[in-house]
């Protein structure tokens, strides 16, 4: 059976940079990333969202923008990994270390895209631009993508099951 896991992720604007952390253990360890993890029962996805920014990076939201959600298959399990995006440019606090994440500014045209998931700079150009958008990549092993769908949207609000 074919089961899904809810999960977040958050990208931290300022001016030309973007708040990346670098995962120092559990799933995608040794890459950078944005700030996120699994929704718990009993909160909203932007309320988990902005729970795993909190822990891992130390920053505080009062709103996140919606702004992508992409669907992963990694070969040979049967759990796919339903990933909510959400950017904001106003956050308060300074990012902190986290024993998950190190959390590191970067100028948004230098990106570390060959130690981040192989997706990321397909759809970081999209979510940069304020644009919004849905993908589907299908995984084989983590560094792999066999096949994939990524297209802008007007509103994601609207879109079935979100
Ligand atoms: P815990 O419960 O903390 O051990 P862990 O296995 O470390 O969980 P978690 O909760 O940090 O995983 O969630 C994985 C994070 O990685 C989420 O924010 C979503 C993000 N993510 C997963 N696949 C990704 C991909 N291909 N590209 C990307 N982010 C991805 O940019």
């Amino acid at each position: 059976m074919v089961t899904t896991k809810l999960l977040t992720l958050v990208m931290v604007i300022k001016q030309h940079q973007i708040l990346l952390g670098m995962k120092k253990r559990g799933f995608g360890a040794g890459r950078w990333n944005g700030f996120g993890g699994k929704v718990q029962p009993g909160e909203t996805i932007e309320e988990g969202a902005k729970r795993e920014l909190f822990e891992e990076s130390s920053l505080t939201v009062h709103s996140l923008e919606k702004i992508g959600r992409i669907l992963f298959e990694f070969v040979g399990e049967t759990e796919l990994m339903d990933v909510h995006i959400f950017r904001t440019e106003s956050y308060q606090g300074e990012p902190e270390e986290s024993e998950e994440m190190r959390p590191q500014w970067f100028d948004l045209d230098k990106l570390p895209f060959n130690e981040m998931w192989p997706d990321d700079s397909l759809w970081f150009p999209l979510m940069i631009q304020k644009k919004m958008f849905r993908g589907y990549f299908k995984f084989e092993g983590h560094n792999n993508i066999l096949d994939y769908t990524l297209k802008e949207v007007d509103d994601l609000a609207t879109d079935k099951g979100s």
